[in-house]
């Protein structure tokens, strides 16, 4: 072990900046300094990450793999030196060479190989199983590119390709020992009892890990991404011919399957290519299990006792088909028994109920690239219509392949990942199937790592949370409610106000500099940040704030509670009203922060190019948390627990994980408003829901009329017809019927705020109730009613 001769952190990086770099410290460059302090660090990662391999191994562990074709990572250096608690002494080393920290930490490139929420809850549990010390490996792809560059030219989004790897990246290590091959197309033959599968065309994933080291370094497990090559890199002979083309095509034909992550996080537009990856992803990490079972068990029926897969979404779902191939076509384990195999080893996590975002793939591509999967697929359909005669749905209607049904079927274990979400599972999309096997489906309410989302991005407040009652919240952060009686000490409660005064000055000085926005840091900081959707409701946001700023304009010298509406977040490349959402924020910012009469009161920025590392700085920074999505709509949400975390309240709608924050926090901290699912499900039925809204308040119509007459888009007037025309006509998303009640909350908000002291006891409540949505305690209810996992360090 390194620990008794561990070199000091400073002669580290002096010998990894010499020897593994090249450079002596007068001709280092920044991104020398950060690889060179991110290989110090790593080598104490890796000393951790044998000791917990050997132990799996020794120990016989039960192993979790998480399935994901998405992990939202973002930096991972200071993470790693948070988890090894070297803060201090990376600090003083690099101030040593005269590095600034915070500089060498800006150096990393932030790893987006995700969309939103979905991604970054595979991140937060990789880093929670770690901190747990559950045996568990991630498997995903290792995208060239990972999700676009945003930025904006004249208020519109422009998207540009993400280089993560431009520049050298210190986390990985290269596995060239590591590589299957995984096929596609081709043909099917029968030899009596055997059927085998020829494919057509095949290339090699290669593996890359990375450690996750998890708190104080006890632990760490690996994330294991696949990279695509071609099996025969280069064509000689073209070459020799003289097409240098041609020669270079099957290196990047292969290298396609793992080039970009699809920037669409909710239409299927039924793209080959994606499917190609989602089989690549999910081929390579069964071939993968399968091979580190067989060293260490050999019998494949005691699978499910050795190995729990969770497939994330449904997107790896094709796992289950090709778990049976393998077992019945390649080992030769009867059918049904392979499917009673495949199904206890699998669970499935459902994210979504938006019908446009269930994946369902035509059966003529499907077939032609996975031509004994859809066989495999019917059998399964059938063997569950003959397990269950009243069953009515096929997951093979339509010509589509159901990718839902087919996980439900499946997996031993369905979960939602909230409360509420998981109730609309059992009586929307899986009514039928949850009839027909009432235990499978389970709520694991997702959660965050408070690592990252308290103690490295919030280090004012977790100063506080220590000095008060020590570091223990750091891996059972429920402790948190011991800050209770604090938040009756007028001292306290001051110095907690000052950290979020401090946070939102920090924010402020930094988007004076990176962006030319200059804010007081005494207004409060109104903050939605996540990917642009209708559903999502950040025009219901606007308007409110337009509605608003009409009013101030109307009287201009009253008591108004000075705001800033800060947006952030992208919309997929072709969602076209998601981006006119976008472009009209910013249009109305330009009028609104220009006008003279009103900017005192009333600011908005949109800043660009959302990503973790922009979450970290916002987050600690927030005053008022903007959850506000058509109830029954958004499954749980996270953004909304890292706001209470840090103390910002929620203005919000009974959706998602909002239901339960509010009841944790208590709900006279918590500014509630809206329809609940039922009875939005009830208004869409009422005729003209959003006219008759609209007619009720003056307010709502008023805004509507300055966006439609062109106030903020005066050389193209009618800029904005498709929204102002949609939010009067079916208005789906109901933000018309939601606006009244939601301008009731803002105005409750305006006067809460004015009582600096009682809205600081607000925030305090809410950062002491909200330990139980650490991710820690989602990963341990996966362990206990789904994995059957055990923890190697309890
Ligand atoms: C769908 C698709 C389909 C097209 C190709 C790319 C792609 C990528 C992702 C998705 C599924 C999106 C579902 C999702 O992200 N759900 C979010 O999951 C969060 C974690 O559970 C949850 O907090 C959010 O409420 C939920 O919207």
């Amino acid at each position: 072990m390194l620990q008794l001769s561990t070199p000091s952190l400073r002669d580290s990086i002096l010998r990894h900046l010499t020897y593994s770099f090249g450079k002596d410290p007068e001709h280092a460059i920044l991104e020398d300094w950060r690889m060179a302090l991110s290989y110090a660090v790593r080598d104490r990662i890796v000393d951790a990450w044998f000791k917990a391999t050997h132990q799996t191994y020794e120990t016989g562990a039960k192993r979790v793999y998480y399935l994901s074709m998405e992990f939202l990572i973002g930096r991972l250096l200071e993470d790693g030196i948070v988890n090894l608690e070297l803060v201090e002494e990376a600090k003083s080393a690099l101030a040593e060479f005269s590095k600034d920290y915070n500089d060498v930490l800006a150096d990393e490139p932030d790893a987006a190989l995700g969309n939103g929420g979905l991604g970054r809850l595979a991140a937060c549990f990789l880093e929670s199983l770690s901190t747990i010390g559950c045996p568990a490996h991630g498997y995903g792809i290792r995208y060239e590119h990972g999700l676009f560059r945003q930025s904006f030219v004249g208020g519109r989004q422009v998207e540009q390709p993400e280089l993560w790897l431009g520049q050298r990246h210190a986390w990985e290590f290269e596995r060239p020992e590591v590589r299957y091959r995984i096929g596609f197309g081709g043909h099917v033959t029968n030899h009596g009892e055997t059927v085998r599968w020829h494919p057509a065309e095949e290339v090699e994933a290669e593996a890359f890990d990375t450690p996750v080291v998890g708190w104080k370094g006890r632990w760490a497990n690996t994330l294991r991404l696949w990279s695509g090559r071609a099996i025969h890199p280069f064509d000689l002979a073209a070459f020799n011919h003289g097409d240098y083309a041609a020669a270079a095509a099957p290196e990047a034909l292969a290298r396609t399957i793992s080039r970009v992550l699809y920037p669409d996080d909710t239409t299927e537009q039924g793209k080959e290519l994606r499917l190609k990856q989602e089989y690549f992803l999910t081929g390579a990490a069964l071939r993968d299990i399968l091979r580190r079972f067989n060293n260490q068990f050999g019998d494949l029926r005691k699978l499910p006792s050795k190995v729990a897969i969770q497939l994330n979404d449904t997107h790896p779902a094709i796992a289950g088909p090709e778990l049976i191939r393998i077992l019945h076509d390649e080992r030769g384990i009867p059918f049904d028994e392979s499917m009673d195999i495949a199904r206890n080893t699998l669970s499935y996590t459902n994210h979504t109920l938006l019908p446009e975002a269930l994946e369902s793939w035509g059966e003529a591509l499907f077939g032609r690239l996975l031509p004994r999967h859809i066989q495999i697929i019917d059998q399964i359909d059938n063997e569950h219509a003959n397990r269950n005669p009243s069953r009515t749905q096929s997951m093979r209607a339509d010509h589509q392949v159901k990718m839902g049904q087919l996980s439900f079927v499946m997996a031993h274990k369905v979960n939602g990942v909230s409360a509420l979400h998981t109730e609309l599972m059992k009586t929307t999309v899986f009514e039928e199937l949850h009839n027909l096997h009432p235990d499978r489906i389970v709520n694991q309410t997702n959660g965050v790592t408070p690592r990252r989302w308290l103690l490295a991005c919030n280090p004012r407040l977790a100063g506080l949370i220590t000095e008060s009652i020590g570091e223990v919240w750091v891996d059972d952060l429920e402790q948190l409610e011991k800050l209770e009686p604090y938040i009756e000490d007028a001292g306290w409660l001051d110095r907690y106000g000052k950290v979020k005064r401090d946070n939102k000055v920090e924010l402020s000085n930094w988007m004076g500099q990176a962006h030319g926005f200059h804010v007081d840091p005494d207004m409060i900081f109104d903050v939605q940040i996540k990917r642009l959707h209708e559903y999502k409701r950040q025009h219901l946001n606007i308007l409110e704030t337009i509605a608003h700023w009409l009013e101030i304009r109307d009287n201009p010298d009253a008591d108004w509670t000075p705001r800033l509406k800060l947006f952030a977040g992208k919309a997929a490349p072709g969602y076209f009203f998601a981006k006119d959402i976008i472009r009209l924020i910013n249009d109305a910012a330009a009028v609104i922060n220009a006008d003279p009469l009103t900017n005192k009161y009333l600011k908005i920025a949109f800043l660009p190019n959302y990503n973790v590392t922009l979450a970290e700085r916002l987050v600690p920074a927030a005053d008022l948390s903007e959850q506000i999505s058509t109830a029954g709509k958004e499954a749980s949400g996270t953004g909304n627990m890292k706001f209470a975390l840090n103390g910002a309240p929620t203005v919000g709608t009974l959706d998602g994980a909002n239901v339960e924050i509010r009841d944790h926090v208590g709900a006279e901290n918590f500014f509630l408003f809206g329809m609940t699912a039922e009875e939005v499900m009830e208004r869409r039925m009422v005729e003209s829901h959003a006219q008759k809204a609209i007619a009720a308040d003056p307010r709502l119509a008023r805004a509507l009329e300055v966006i439609r007459e062109g106030r903020f888009s005066p050389a193209e007037p009618e800029r904005y017809h498709n929204i102002t025309g949609n939010l009067e006509g079916a208005d789906y998303f109901l933000v018309c019927s939601d606006f009244s009640d939601y301008w009731r909350a803002q105005r409750e908000v305006d006067a809460a705020f004015k009582d600096q002291q009682g809205w600081a006891r607000m925030a305090a409540f809410n950062t002491a109730r909200s330990g139980w949505f650490s991710s820690d305690r989602t990963i341990r209810g996966y362990m206990k009613d789904i994995w059957d996992a055990k923890s190697l360090l309890d």
